[in-house]
């Protein structure tokens, strides 16, 4: 067989999936979930994005040192001690609310400067004239830890200098959301220009390392189409669509016991793996939503890399004799859920049937 033939065939048969294969069960269907080997430091050199430079530093703060610091400073932050964060970090609190653990500021004329982690990762904010903006760094936090106290001013010379290490996760077995770091190569320079930084070709408020790490499309102001741009899009991946499906997804969204404003959160975000378009057409009305594909192959260099799913919604399975009884689960924050839910009389009847914590 020809290759370009073969591709042709390959690609139709890619195609021929239809919604169906999408967000429904099939009998024969396993969750085949392949835990991978972490990254040597070589591996994550190899890799690495092309417009980050890694330097290695001869005097540096360790790891070990830096890392037991941001442990305890975390513990004294649910502590009385939160008040210093507090105090240093209160203009970044007011102009960022809560989407960030900020470090590393600077004060650079009248622009203050600092590093940002969310579950998304690493981004560097910027205050000016009172204006807020966040540009993401697009290092993996499976690859890259950046010291909390930084030995040097982050902004120098038009570039993003930042101190840290190459790493690697590990899992603490029976514990998720326990898991720790280990030091590959300490005693790294990580050096981005702020003009590769901050590049915004569309305008839409994100920049371009935003856009490519998570798919949306950094050329186009408004990814779906659907009027609304990037920015101010609570999905800006898929167009909503209102349909009973759209409408079970949109409803076994996690929601958090939390009072804050999502919609002045715009660098918020709860990633799903699917490919399911009911999934894909939810208008969720608290925080914003991005998707990422279920295939490795299809994913983003910086998806494929990183563990950004917090929470995730199942294929939907049909019952084999009531046609309007299924059975989904999700899980998230360390436990696991299963629903049978019916559609009646235009409603959804949701109840879970078990739920398991780990
Ligand atoms: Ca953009
Ligand atoms: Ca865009
Ligand atoms: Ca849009």
């Amino acid at each position: 067989m020809k290759p370009l033939y073969l591709l042709a065939v390959l690609t139709a048969l890619s195609c021929s999936k239809t919604i169906e294969d999408r967000c429904f069960i099939k009998e024969a269907e396993k969750n085949n979930y392949i835990e991978k080997k972490p990254y040597t430091a070589k591996q994550i050199l190899d890799e690495k994005v092309n417009y980050l430079t890694i330097t290695t530093l001869k005097k540096f703060r360790s790891f070990k040192q830096d890392s037991v610091y941001a442990h305890e400073s975390k513990w004294r932050m649910y502590e009385k001690a939160k008040n210093t964060y507090d105090i240093d970090y209160k203009l970044f609190k007011d102009k960022f609310s809560e989407q960030f653990l900020c470090f590393g500021k600077q004060e650079l004329g009248n622009t203050q400067y600092a590093l940002g982690r969310n579950n998304l990762g690493y981004w560097l904010l910027k205050i000016e004239n009172n204006q807020p903006s966040a540009y993401f760094l697009g290092l993996s936090f499976s690859h890259y830890y950046l010291n909390e106290i930084q030995a040097a001013p982050i902004i120098k010379d038009g570039f993003l200098q930042v101190e840290g290490s190459l790493v690697q996760i590990i899992k603490v077995p029976g514990l998720p959301g326990h898991d720790d770091y280990s030091a590959l190569e300490d005693g790294k320079l990580f050096t981005i220009s702020l003009k590769d930084l901050i590049k915004d070709s569309d305008h839409d408020g994100y920049n371009d390392i935003f856009e490519e790490s998570f798919g949306l499309n950094p050329n186009n102001k408004d990814t779906d189409g659907d009027g609304t741009d990037d920015f101010n899009d609570q999905n800006p991946m898929f167009t909503s669509e209102k349909n009973k499906f759209s409408e079970l997804y949109q409803m076994l969204l996690p929601t958090y016991a939390t009072t804050l404003d999502f919609k002045k959160m715009p660098y918020y975000f709860e990633v799903f793996k699917s490919d399911c378009d009911y999934f894909h057409q939810i208008n969720p009305t608290e925080y914003r939503v991005l998707f990422s594909p279920e295939d490795k192959n299809r994913q983003t260099g910086y998806i494929k890399i990183t563990d950004v799913f917090d929470f995730g919604i199942s294929k939907i399975k049909k019952d084999k004799k009531d046609p309007n009884t299924f059975y989904i689960n999700k899980w998230g924050s360390g436990s696991f859920s299963d629903y049978t839910v019916e559609y009646k009389n235009g409603k959804w009847e949701v109840e879970l049937v078990s739920q398991t914590v780990s």
